[in-house]
């Protein structure tokens, strides 16, 4: 049994990668097991319900979205690697260590939505690092591509670890000692898939290629596709995420007519990029429909995007779709 203390030793031997971003990895699943704790106790630990506050992008918070933010921050700050961190739940960066390499950025609760009904959330995960100088927001606004790791933790029917250093993707299951514990497997992302996930009750404000897509999937094996394609949506992209890992699929959060400012829901820096480095290193795909998500020079800290990722089939289709 490799717990992820030794896993994260281990590979970073192997792949020489600093002792100093291997530790705040580890800070950050040390407060994601204390988060699961709080979780996985519900009405009993008082974290249900609503805080009473918005966000800076005037969505309303739950308790846990404030809790779990809490506990990413204050355990972060202690780490000495950290200079400073943005998070969805905050208007502008928290600074820490001046002398820090390392910017954390995350969604401290994913899938808001489904905490008080006992579905599966999450907290996901980016770390860059630090450009020289005094601490400013265009530090954090690095194109994913230039993450040097990322994750998820999946607070579901069991609590799991999903991380990469770019060196594929790793997993690791919580047990009941909190103990993060290594299962050896590589996850890769099926080619070709017949799963599709999307809120389709949008369906009336998507774009032109995205309305045709569905429409050819939901026609099934007599249409263009040839195939018959069935439907999830968790409503948590990190469960939709984990399951298109376990059993591939594609998963999509176009952009939506109501509002034209807007280019998605899903955000660039907290959702976008740290789940499109894990599902490439796993060897699917993401794009917004244009440009390869990865390749996409963010212009601010709480900046949208559309999201379609996954099984590299559909996901490749999809952007020929767009053009
Ligand atoms: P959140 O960070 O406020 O939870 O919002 C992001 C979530 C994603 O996890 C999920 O894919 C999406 O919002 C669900 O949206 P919808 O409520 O439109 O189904
Ligand atoms: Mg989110």
């Amino acid at each position: 049994m490799t717990d992820l203390a030794a896993f994260l030793q281990q590979h970073r031997e192997q792949h020489t990668i600093a002792a100093a971003l291997t530790d705040t990895v580890a800070t950050i699943a040390a407060a994601c097991t204390d988060i699961s704790a709080k979780v996985r106790l519900g009405a009993l630990s008082g974290v249900l319900g609503a805080a009473g506050t918005g966000n800076i992008q005037g969505e309303e918070q739950k308790k846990l979205d404030v809790i779990a933010n809490n506990i990413l921050i204050d355990k972060l700050k202690l780490n000495s690697a950290v200079a400073g961190l943005a998070s969805e739940e905050e208007d502008g960066f928290v600074a820490c260590h001046e002398d820090g390499r390392y910017l954390v950025l995350f969604d401290p609760l994913d899938g808001s939505s489904n905490i008080d009904v006992n579905i599966s959330i999450g907290t996901i995960f980016s770390v860059l690092e630090k450009p020289s100088g005094r601490l400013q927001t265009e530090h954090f606004l690095q194109a994913g591509k230039q993450q040097v790791a990322a994750g998820y933790v999946l607070y579901g029917p069991q609590t799991l670890l999903v991380l990469t250093f770019k060196h594929g993707v790793h997993l690791f299951t919580l047990n009941a000692d909190n103990v993060f514990v290594y299962q050896n497997t590589s996850p890769q992302i099926l080619e070709h898939t017949a799963e599709f996930a999307i809120n389709m009750s949008n369906q009336r404000h998507w774009e032109a290629p995205v309305q045709q897509y569905i429409a050819e999937l939901l026609a099934g094996e007599t249409g263009v596709r040839g195939k018959n394609y069935n439907m999830r949506w968790v409503a948590s992209m990190v469960a939709e995420v984990h399951r298109i890992l376990m059993r591939g699929g594609v998963f999509l959060y176009p952009k939506d007519a109501r509002d034209p400012n807007k280019p998605g829901k899903l955000r660039l820096m907290y959702e976008a990029n740290p789940l499109a480095l894990v599902v490439e290193q796993a060897g699917g795909a993401a794009h917004n429909g244009h440009q390869n998500m990865l390749d996409i020079q963010p212009t601010g800290l709480h900046q949208r995007v559309a999201v379609m990722l996954g099984s590299r089939a559909e996901t490749e289709y999809l952007q020929k779709l767009h053009g």
